[in-house]
């Protein structure tokens, strides 16, 4: 079994975390191991030293890269949902991991502040939040990604079966 690591990027509230989850219950049931790091889990514990500075966001993404590896050359299916703004951290990740998808996870502005599931994007606007993602810190789209998932025109359903299907058509599958 090839592993590799499924890189997820793109705005908070993209829907990162649940086409991340449908696919892995999707992967759990072909019996594939499979583990995913998400931004939310993992500052809680590997990076809860870090916040949102380029910097502090670099390191992050340097610190799953590392466990991402570990996992891939060990025949797992990483699944990493992180918004990763940056493209020189998220080239520096596919350097590390080797075998690497980018997924980029699309959906318009307009669609995040309808569905600001956390409230973070009316914080944010009310400038309650520094440096928020989309709102006042960029974001470097991919140029070239592996897949391009929109979510405002996709369902669930249908991205994780995009992604599986990626898979499959790489030989990881
Ligand atoms: C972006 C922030 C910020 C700022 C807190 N900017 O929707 P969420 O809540 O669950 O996902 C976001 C998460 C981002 O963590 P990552 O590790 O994915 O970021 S990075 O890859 O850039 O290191 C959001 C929350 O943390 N959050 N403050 N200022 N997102
Ligand atoms: P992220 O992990 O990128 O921050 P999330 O997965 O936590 O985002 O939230 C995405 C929200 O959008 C969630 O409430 C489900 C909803 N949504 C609607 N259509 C979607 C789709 N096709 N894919 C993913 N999420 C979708």
């Amino acid at each position: 079994m090839r592993g590799v690591t499924v890189w997820f990027t793109g705005l908070s509230g993209a829907g990162k975390t649940t086409v991340a989850k449908a696919v892995e219950v999707a992967l759990r049931a072909r019996g594939v191991r499979v583990e995913r790091l998400d931004g939310d889990v993992v500052r809680q514990s590997l990076t809860r030293d870090l916040g949102f500075s380029r910097e502090d966001r670099d390191r992050n993404i340097e610190r799953v890269a590392f466990v991402a590896k570990l996992l891939t050359r060990n025949g797992v299916i990483c699944l990493a949902s992180f918004i990763s703004p940056y493209r020189a951290v998220r080239a520096q990740a596919r350097r590390e991991v080797g075998e690497f998808l980018e997924v980029f996870v699309s959906a318009p502005m307009e669609t995040l502040l309808e569905r600001d599931v956390k409230g973070l994007y009316r914080k944010a606007m009310a400038g309650e939040i520094p440096n928020f993602t989309g709102v006042s810190d960029p974001y470097e789209p991919p140029e070239h990604p592996d897949l391009l998932l929109r979510t405002d025109q996709e369902t669930v359903d249908g991205c994780a079966a995009r992604v599986i299907h990626l898979l499959e058509q790489r030989g990881y599958l």
